[in-house]
């Protein structure tokens, strides 16, 4: 019998792709780092309302619980077959999408990180959390130019500091039950922290869902600008630290819903007479591979006639391609909202 009873509505891929057969051959096995697969999908288990219901411990975790992990992926991404997933990281230059700043409020582009040869952040203990923000702040500090600036422990910064930037939204909370579950919290705040830019477009998270998740952000339309700084950032910290990175699945993140690219580029746009065609704005959503997330980020509601659109494909997809493809989807998504 299954030794792990999901609850009876939940329907996580985990879920769906967890069979007997494959829960037999897999519950007695560890990673070197010694994750189980009780520990991957202790998340799923704990939260009935759970997409996914799955994170990866390492990056050999991948390897290990192929039987269940690639159901999942294939299900989530699309189809892997013969993948080789590629990166394109390079700057591009395309024409500022919304000029007279009517539709677009802001545009964010984030990329997750792993360190090779470091546990992931569900399976971490403090004193490697530890080694690890060490080592990433020694790589955050060789920034140069407009990328360069500050980092704010959760632990050691001044409290006003922290208190500014938290109102601010430069700073991440605690992560959610499903991030709780899964083990991400772990002794937060200990070892966390922001690096902020001079002048605070490029931010990077440390030991979040991911060890980096570095983010482009501005308030403004311009996707080459935001994408361009991200490439810079991305392109010097790889420089130092080398990433966890598999040939089939690309970058390799906590969450199997961002592996391949692992990168989110969006823009918070305010669609007020779409919002009246939801028909119509899904179908431009669809057909360019596009989603939508609430206004205060995944899992919460539209404010105001205020969407996150983002790039959907993540996987067998390059980061510049995702870039092209938002910025068509967002003209023809502002193209519509002019025409009501
Ligand atoms: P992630 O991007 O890491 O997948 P979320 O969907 O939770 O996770 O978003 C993280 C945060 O970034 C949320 O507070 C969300 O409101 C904010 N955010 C997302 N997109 C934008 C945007 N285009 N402009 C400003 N803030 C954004
Ligand atoms: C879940 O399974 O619902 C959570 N672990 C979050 C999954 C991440 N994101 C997603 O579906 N896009």
């Amino acid at each position: 019998m299954n030794p792990f009873i999901f609850p009876e509505e939940s329907n996580s891929l985990v879920k769906k792709h967890l069979s007997q057969k494959i829960c037999k051959l897999l519950e007695q096995l560890n990673t070197d780092s010694g994750f189980t697969l009780e520990k991957a999908i202790h998340s799923g288990l704990k939260n009935p309302d759970s997409a996914i219901g799955i994170y990866a411990g390492d990056a050999q975790s991948y390897q290990t619980f192929s039987p269940v992990f690639d159901p999942v992926i294939l299900e989530y991404h699309g189809g892997v077959e013969n993948l080789k997933h590629k990166s394109d990281i390079r700057e591009l230059d395309l024409p500022v999408l919304d000029p007279e700043e009517k539709y677009i409020l802001s545009t964010r582009i984030r990329i997750a990180r792993n360190l090779k040869g470091f546990s992931f952040p569900c399976h971490m203990t403090l004193s490697q959390r530890r080694e690890l923000e060490k080592k990433i702040i020694t790589a955050l500090s060789c920034l140069k130019g407009n990328l360069k600036w500050n980092y704010y422990s959760f632990e050691h910064a001044d409290k006003k500091e922290l208190k500014r930037l938290e109102t601010k939204n430069f700073w991440f909370q605690k992560g959610d039950r499903f991030q709780d579950a899964a083990g991400i919290n772990s002794d937060f705040p200990k070892c966390r922290g922001v690096y902020l830019s001079f002048d605070k477009q490029l931010m990077v998270w440390v030991n979040e869902e991911d060890h980096l998740r570095i983010i482009s952000l501005e308030k403004a339309s311009d996707l080459s600008k935001v994408y361009n700084r991200l490439c810079q950032a991305i392109l010097a910290l790889s420089q130092t630290l080398d990433f966890a990175w598999d040939k089939t699945y690309g970058h390799l993140t906590s969450c199997p819903t961002n592996i391949g690219t692992s990168m989110r580029a969006g823009v918070h746009i305010q669609l007020e007479k779409l919002e009246q065609k939801k028909e119509l704005l899904f179908q431009l959503i669809k057909a360019y591979n596009l989603q939508i997330r609430g206004t205060r980020g995944e899992k919460t509601k539209i404010e105001n006639a205020v969407f996150d659109i983002s790039n959907s494909q993540r996987l067998g997809i390059s980061e510049s391609r995702i870039i092209q493809n938002l910025h068509a989807g967002l003209l023809a998504i502002i193209k519509a909202e002019k025409s009501l």
